[in-house]
């Protein structure tokens, strides 16, 4: 483990030194007074060297027993015990230390097994890399732990370098610390005790992408606890590139939100939790100017298109090239801002990049969720095609067909009947699960009046419920 700027745990280090040394001066204090009995012994030899006294010699030889007794006495019976002792001092040592690894092991193990079984994740907006565990600051010093993890520099706790005492599990609190992105340094919300969950929304320059995620994110903060029953929270820091509120302001007075000039994914970040869970569901929706779906290069910079858990996809309609035909012969198209990249054109960018980030071939299908939404559903025709009537007609034929599968029928005889057969086929064949959703984000093209935006949400929350384990709503699509 990489060294941690914190003082190693007594019962990982020292408590070793401090055996040995222990054991060792026993053992040298041992042989120190048999040397000294030796030293006494030849004291008393050249003392009496000269002395011809018959009682000095007695008196010798008396001292001379004794000391040579002490002497055996030391190197048998003394350091008999010494080493029984220090046998007896090492087993108790030992126990101490097996309870201690265990509970080290038990701890680890845990924080380790939450992680992984509640697919606990954070996400850099800035770098785009996921990671289960982010780097952590010392909230007095600053300084980095790289590895907050039950290790030889603490169990539960660690101490800092700087003597503050840091959580070292997910139980404990270590969520509570500051906590940064371990490649790119940014800082990040949530102390990485999160599900994170990203869906980068497709589609070419003007295909609604931005009017979508704003409106859609209005509603769905807005239907959270009373419709759906959970937690909303748009992060409002430099976290959350995406400027929600200012998008939405501007969109309630009529006018329309900028156009999206990055060409990296802009995070529109929010918590969106059950009430009172510990684990909290971090949901990123990454908006991106459509110019990106243009270029590989640019593409292949984005490694968020990697580690998506599932893909949103916008078509506006009049992309369609003979639907627009079709619809030019009783409307005016100028009227309407029409996306000019084909839509088969920006899937196939699509599963190329995810094909190269995921190590994907061609035949191999994408396993992630792809919601593919028909936006500016307002303008006219385009309800004949796939508007809930068509829908419910298709429902009405088929008894055992749900609404959403109605919808897919009806979306998918819609693209077939304007020439794009192609993209379903490719959809299919790539894409395990898809569904195709229907709505409008503004309701009608700029005229001075307020948008009004319908069915935004629920591609959204089909994709969070797709993809989220602990999060159903079921009830919410039972009325749908
Ligand atoms: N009628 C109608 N027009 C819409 C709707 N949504 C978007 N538009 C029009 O489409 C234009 C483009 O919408 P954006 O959301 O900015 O498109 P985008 O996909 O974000 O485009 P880029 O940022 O260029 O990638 C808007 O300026 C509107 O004119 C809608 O629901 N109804
Ligand atoms: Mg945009
Ligand atoms: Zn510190
Ligand atoms: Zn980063």
């Amino acid at each position: 483990m990489e060294r941690q700027p914190a003082r190693v745990n007594y019962f990982f280090g020292s408590c070793y030194r401090d055996l040995g040394n222990t054991i060792a001066n026993a053992f040298s204090r041992l042989w120190e007074s048999v040397v000294d009995q030796w030293d006494l012994i030849k004291d008393n030899f050249n003392d009496m060297r000269d002395d011809k006294n018959i009682g000095s010699i007695l008196l010798f030889a008396i001292k001379l027993a004794y000391r040579v007794a002490v002497i055996i006495s030391t190197v048998t019976v003394t350091a008999a015990v010494t080493l029984v002792l220090s046998l007896v001092h090492i087993i108790i040592v030992a126990l101490i230390m097996t309870g201690i690894y265990l509970f080290f092991s038990l701890i680890w193990l845990l924080d380790t097994l939450v992680s992984r079984i509640r697919k606990i994740r954070s996400a850099c907006p800035v770098c785009q890399r996921k990671f289960a565990l982010p780097h952590y600051q010392c909230p007095s010093c600053g300084e980095v732990h790289t590895k907050l993890k039950p290790s030889k520099y603490g169990i539960l706790k660690r101490e800092c370098d700087c003597g503050t005492k840091l959580a070292t599990t997910f139980f404990n609190g270590r969520q509570k610390l500051p906590a940064i992105c371990p490649y790119c340094k940014s800082s990040l919300s949530g102390g990485g005790f999160q599900v994170n969950i990203s869906i980068p929304v497709i589609g070419g320059p003007s295909a609604g992408k931005t009017c979508f995620v704003n409106m859609a994110l209005g509603e769905i903060e807005k239907i959270a606890e009373s419709e759906l029953g959970y937690e909303f929270e748009y992060l409002e820091n430099a976290e959350a590139q995406g400027n929600l509120r200012e998008n939405l302001e501007t969109m309630e007075q009529g006018y329309l939100p900028q156009k999206t000039t990055d060409m990296a994914l802009v995070y529109y970040r929010f918590y969106f939790t059950e009430k009172k869970a510990k684990v909290r569901n971090q949901i990123d929706l990454c908006d991106v100017g459509g110019e990106v779906y243009s270029s590989s290069s640019e593409m292949n910079k984005q490694i968020g298109y990697g580690n998506a858990n599932g893909y949103l996809m916008v078509i506006d309609p009049l992309t369609i090239e003979d639907f627009r035909r079709e619809f030019e012969k009783t409307n005016s198209v100028s009227e309407y801002k029409v996306s000019p990249k084909p839509i088969s054109e920006v899937l196939d960018i699509l599963i190329k990049t995810v094909n190269n980030m995921c190590g994907l071939s061609d035949a191999k299908k994408i396993t992630k969720n792809l919601a593919i939404v028909f936006t500016k559903c307002d303008m006219p025709l385009i309800e004949d095609e796939i508007g809930e009537e068509v829908v419910n007609e298709i429902a009405r034929r088929n008894d055992k067909m749900t609404r959403m599968e109605a919808r897919n029928h009806a979306c998918e005889d819609f693209l077939a009947k304007y020439g794009e057969s192609e993209f379903i086929n490719i959809v299919k064949s790539k894409f395990n699960n898809v569904q195709y959703f229907t709505c409008t984000a503004l309701g009608h093209n700029v005229n001075g009046q307020q948008f009004v935006a319908k069915d935004v949400a629920q591609p959204i929350l089909w994709l969070i419920d797709k993809q989220s384990p602990t999060i159903d709503f079921k009830k919410y699509w039972a009325k749908q």
